[in-house]
C-alpha cells in the first residue's frame, strides 16, 4: 500500500486489477478537507486513464471510519460565496465518480456520516461492515448536505425515506441501511474488503463496454422520463452491437466457452 507526494492523505493499493482507495486522515477519521477531495479527485482522474485499472474500491483507513463528513473546521471558516464554490467542487469530485466508466464500489467500514456518506452515494455500488453508521447529519449543524446528497440520496432510496433521513439528521447503522436500500449487502468487517474485491472482480468478468453502456444508461436514464431512457438504451443497445465483444460474448454462449472480451 502506498500513498503518493501528490495524494498524501490517500492510500492506494492496486490488488490485480482492482484498485483500492482508502481515505487516510487518522487523526480527523477520514473526514474530508478541500485538499483530500482534491487528492480523490487526481486519483480518480489517474484511475481512468489506467488501462491496467477496471474497478476502483473506494474505503477509510482503520477500522472506525469510512469518511465522518466534511473537515468541520474548514467549513466553519467559510463565507457565502466560498461555501457555494466549496460544495460545487466538492460536487465535482462526487461526479468524477458517478461518470467513472470503470465500477466504483464503497466499502463502507464504519461512519460514513455528512460528506463521508455523499462520497458513498456517488459510487456505483455501496456495501457495508456491520459497524457502518450512515447519515446526512448537516441540518443538525445548520448547513445541508452539500456534496450531492439532498440529490442522490433520493434518487437511491425514494424521496419519502430520503426526506426523512435528511430533516431528523438521523443515522443509521449497517442493518437498517440495508432495509432501505442504502447498501445492497452487510457483511463481518474482516471480510468487508474481501467481500468488495470480489464484486469487483465479478464485474470484471463481464464484457466492460457493456458494465460501461449499462452505468451510463442507468445514471442518465434516471434524469430522463421513461420514454427518452428507453429511447437511450436501445441507441447503446444499438452501438454495442457494433462491438467485437459483444459479438464474442453471445459466440462464447453458443461455443459453450468463457468469453474473452477486450473492451473493443
Ligand atoms: N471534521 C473534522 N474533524 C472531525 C470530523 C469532521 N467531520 N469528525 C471527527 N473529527 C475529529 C474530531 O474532532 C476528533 O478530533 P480531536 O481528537 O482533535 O478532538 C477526532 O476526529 C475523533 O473524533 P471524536 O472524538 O468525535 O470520535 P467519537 O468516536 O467520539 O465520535 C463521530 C465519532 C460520531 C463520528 C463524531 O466524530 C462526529 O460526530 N463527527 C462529525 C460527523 C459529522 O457531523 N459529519 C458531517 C460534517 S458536515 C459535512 O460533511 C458537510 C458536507 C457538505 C459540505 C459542502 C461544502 C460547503
Amino acid at each position: 500500500m502506498s500513498n503518493t507526494a501528490d495524494c498524501p492523505d490517500l492510500l492506494l493499493e492496486p490488488r490485480g486489477p482492482v484498485m483500492v482507495l482508502s481515505v487516510n486522515r487518522p487523526d480527523r477519521l477520514n473526514a474530508l478537507s478541500r485538499d483530500t477531495l482534491a487528492q480523490i479527485g487526481r486519483a480518480l482522474r489517474a484511475f481512468a486513464e489506467d488501462t491496467a485499472q477496471g474497478a476502483l474500491i473506494v474505503t477509510g483507513a482503520g477500522e472506525k471510519s469510512f469518511v465522518a463528513g466534511a473537515d468541520i473546521a474548514e467549513l466553519a471558516a467559510l463565507g457565502p460565496d466560498e461555501a457555494e464554490e466549496y460544495s460545487r467542487s466538492g460536487q465535482a469530485v462526487m461526479d468524477l465518480i458517478e461518470h467513472s466508466a470503470k465500477p466504483v464500489i464503497a466499502a463502507i467500514n464504519g461512519y460514513a456520516l455528512g460528506g463521508g456518506c455523499e462520497l458513498a452515494l456517488a459510487c456505483h455500488v455501496r456495501i457495508a461492515a456491520e459497524n457502518a453508521v450512515l447519515g446526512l447529519p448537516e441540518v443538525g449543524l445548520g448547513a445541508i448536505p452539500g456534496y450531492g446528497g439532498t440529490q442522490r440520496l433520493p434518487r437511491i432510496i425514494g424521496l419519502g425515506r430520503a426526506i426523512e433521513l435528511v430533516v431528523t439528521g438521523r443515522r443509521v447503522r449497517a442493518d437498517e441501511a440495508l432495509a432501505l436500500g442504502l447498501v445492497s449487502r452487510v457483511v463481518p468487517q474482516a471480510a468487508l474488503l474481501a467481500e468488495a474485491e470480489s464484486l469487483a472482480l465479478a464485474i470484471l468478468r463481464n464484457g466492460p463496454l457493456a458494465v460501461a453502456a449499462a452505468l451510463e444508461a442507468m445514471r442518465d436514464g434516471m434524469q430522463l422520463p421513461l420514454e427518452a431512457g428507453l429511447r437511450l438504451e436501445s441507441g447503446k443497445f444499438g452501438r454495442l452491437a457494433a462491438s467485437e465483444d459483444m459479438h464474442e460474448g453471445l459466440r462464447a454462449f453458443i461455443e459453450k466457452r468463457p468469453a474473452g472480451f477486450q473492451g473493443r
